[in-house]
């Protein structure tokens, strides 16, 4: 399609296996209502409506990191790293009977302080539905394993910022649910510093 208000929007209205993808997001989102910005043409933005999963946040981490190749890393949560700045995130918004996972990669263009992968969207695309199909139906402790061997996270000091506290202190590994444990405290939810 060429422009959305977001390609969540429109794969909310469709069944489970439909895959969205958009030049332009007039109204593109992140989590918790942030917007995420990326000029017509410039990026791979698509939305997989999938079966629910508690773990497809993570892995679908998974997934768009091996699509973009070996350089990639994850951040706790969503974030897709290269070379320490952020080249593309996650979003998974679902209902009773389905998920539908949003992922931005920035590809001709990134805002400042962010990275870009600089490959043809269709390439990219066909690469990412792969792992998808694959990565989105894998048992829970194969994308638990695989999420760590790819975390960027795991072994730093982070600072996690809560809605009415900030923690901070060594990232120490993930529980079996995708929580992030902090200094032996699990955290299911809030964003993430690399201190
Ligand atoms: C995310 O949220 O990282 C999830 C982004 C998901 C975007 C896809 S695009 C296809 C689908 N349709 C949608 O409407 N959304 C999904 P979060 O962790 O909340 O990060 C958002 C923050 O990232 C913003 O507040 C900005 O600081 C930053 N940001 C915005 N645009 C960016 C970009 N192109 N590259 C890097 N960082 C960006």
């Amino acid at each position: 399609m060429r422009s959305v208000s977001s390609t969540q929007d429109v794969a909310r209205r469709l069944p489970i296996g439909s895959v969205v993808v958009a030049d332009h997001q007039t109204a593109g989102r992140g989590r918790l209502n942030r917007r995420w910005e990326a000029p017509a043409g410039s990026a791979l933005l698509v939305s997989f409506v999938l079966q629910t999963n508690p773990l497809l946040s993570l892995a679908a981490g998974i997934a768009a990191a091996e699509a973009c190749g070996a350089a990639v890393r994850l951040k706790w949560p969503n974030d897709l790293l290269l070379d320490g700045r952020k080249l593309g995130g996650i979003l998974v918004e679902a209902t009773p009977d389905k998920a539908v996972c949003g992922i931005g990669i920035n590809l001709s263009w990134a805002p400042a302080g962010a990275a870009r992968l600089d490959q043809p969207r269709e390439w990219l695309l066909a690469r990412l539905r792969a792992k998808i199909d694959y990565w989105s139906q894998a048992p829970p402790d194969a994308v638990i394993d695989r999420w760590r061997e790819l975390s960027d996270t795991i072994g730093r000091r982070v600072r996690v910022e809560l809605p009415d506290r900030v923690v901070e202190g060594l990232a120490q590994d993930i529980g079996s649910g995708g929580e992030l444990i902090v200094d032996g405290e699990p955290f299911v939810a809030g964003s993430v510093t690399h201190l």
